[in-house]
């Protein structure tokens, strides 16, 4: 079967639905992925996951490697039967986490070089050895070493950028190839656009990384502190470029207004610690707008968090009670926020692909849109 087909496409817009073919089962898009970066995605069981119906999380390399490293999950012949998920992982390269959260990091041709933010540790990744290691986690799908860069920069800095990626990723791909002719290796590799904010650089990044044909292609360096309003220009400029018949990943947005700007313009997956994290602090994603339920307008409401979803699988626990929990900091305030933001993200992905399918993706893009931002405070 092919590794990805396109079911269905918006008569109106680039949105389409299809089908991932990945070594732990299929998966349908558009997909958002859980983040599950040291290998559980916060407060929410394997079991839960799989309920609301995810098929495919993501965990980071970065994480994995410092922490329990990769003898460990190597002993277990990886990440699938070190943690029990049977299900398909996507492993983010390190990149982005490098250039977010280690104290110390230094980019050369060879590799990044870079400080653990948990003991201190020096270490190098190079574009080949992250390969490794993901391959020793076992990804389904991997994503090759890049340098994410932030919204600050000139064209002269993002083009080095760029050309640092561009070389890394045709080292990486060599890497994977050997992989799979050497180990077996099947899971898939997927290449990444950088290029800032400068759109002649997304085109040059989407021409290079398409020579060297990844099976599937993915945007990174968004959602990294710029407007909204950039990031749709970006994306708008930059995914009609990428080849109509690969799956397109966009790297790190989560909330809703970020997945549904990236579905309209074809992209078929995303990713993001948000609505995991935000559930932790006291906000719930809701068809009514995003709200915090620490407030005390909660405290004795009986109403179940949605009433469009099934917040809990069948279960009703009510906004008194979830405000409750969180106020007097119990774990299980975590857990069920936690799994009411999944179940609404996956209501998110679930309707898009009706709407797709009937051909109405941007009348429902703008109906939910309206109602969201109405009932944020
Ligand atoms: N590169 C990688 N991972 C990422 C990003 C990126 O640019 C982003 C940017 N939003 C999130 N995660 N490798």
């Amino acid at each position: 079967m092919a590794f990805f087909s396109i079911d269905k496409t918006d008569k109106d817009c680039a949105a389409r639905t299809g089908t991932l073919v990945l070594p732990h089962g299929p998966v349908s898009t558009p997909a958002f992925m859980p983040v599950g970066t040291a290998g559980t995605v916060k407060a929410v069981d394997h079991d839960q996951l799989h309920q609301m119906g995810y098929r495919l999380i993501l965990a980071n390399t970065y994480h994995l490697f410092l922490r329990p490293g990769m003898e460990t999950i190597g002993s277990f012949g990886g990440l699938h039967n070190f943690s029990s998920w049977n299900h398909n992982i996507l492993t983010d390269s390190g990149g982005y986490q490098i250039f977010s959260l280690a104290p110390f990091r230094k980019i050369t041709d060879e590799g990044a070089s870079f400080r653990s933010h948990l003991d201190g540790s020096k270490h190098l990744l190079t574009p080949e050895r992250t390969v490794d290691i993901q391959v020793t986690i076992g990804s389904d799908i991997q994503m090759v070493l890049d340098v994410c860069t932030g919204p600050d920069i000139d064209h002269r800095a993002a083009l080095e950028a760029l050309d640092t990626t561009t070389r890394w990723a045709a080292r990486a791909r060599r890497r994977w190839t050997e992989q799979q002719q050497e180990q077996g290796y099947a899971g898939a590799l997927f290449g990444i656009v950088q290029g800032n904010f400068f759109p002649d650089l997304r085109t040059e990044a989407v021409q290079r990384t398409e020579e060297l044909d990844f099976p599937g292609i993915a945007l990174g360096g968004l959602s990294v502190g710029e407007p909204f309003s950039t990031y749709c220009d970006i994306l708008a400029h930059t995914a009609p470029l990428l080849p109509r018949e690969k799956p397109r990943y966009v790297m790190g947005i989560g909330t809703p207004e970020y997945i549904l700007a990236a579905i309209e313009q074809g992209i078929d997956m995303f990713d993001c610690v948000f609505p995991t994290r935000a559930a932790r602090t006291g906000t719930l994603f809701t068809t009514e707008g995003r709200i915090n339920f620490k407030s005390a307008r909660y405290a004795r409401s009986v109403d179940p968090p949605d009433r469009l979803i099934d917040s809990f699988g069948g279960r009703q626990y009510s906004l008194g009670y979830l405000r409750h929990l969180t106020k007097s900091n119990e774990i299980l305030g975590c857990m069920l926020a936690a799994q009411h933001n999944l179940r609404f993200m996956k209501w998110l992905v679930d309707q898009s692909a009706r709407a797709i399918r009937e051909g109405t993706f941007r009348s429902f893009k703008k109906d939910f849109l309206e109602r969201y931002a109405e009932g944020t405070r």
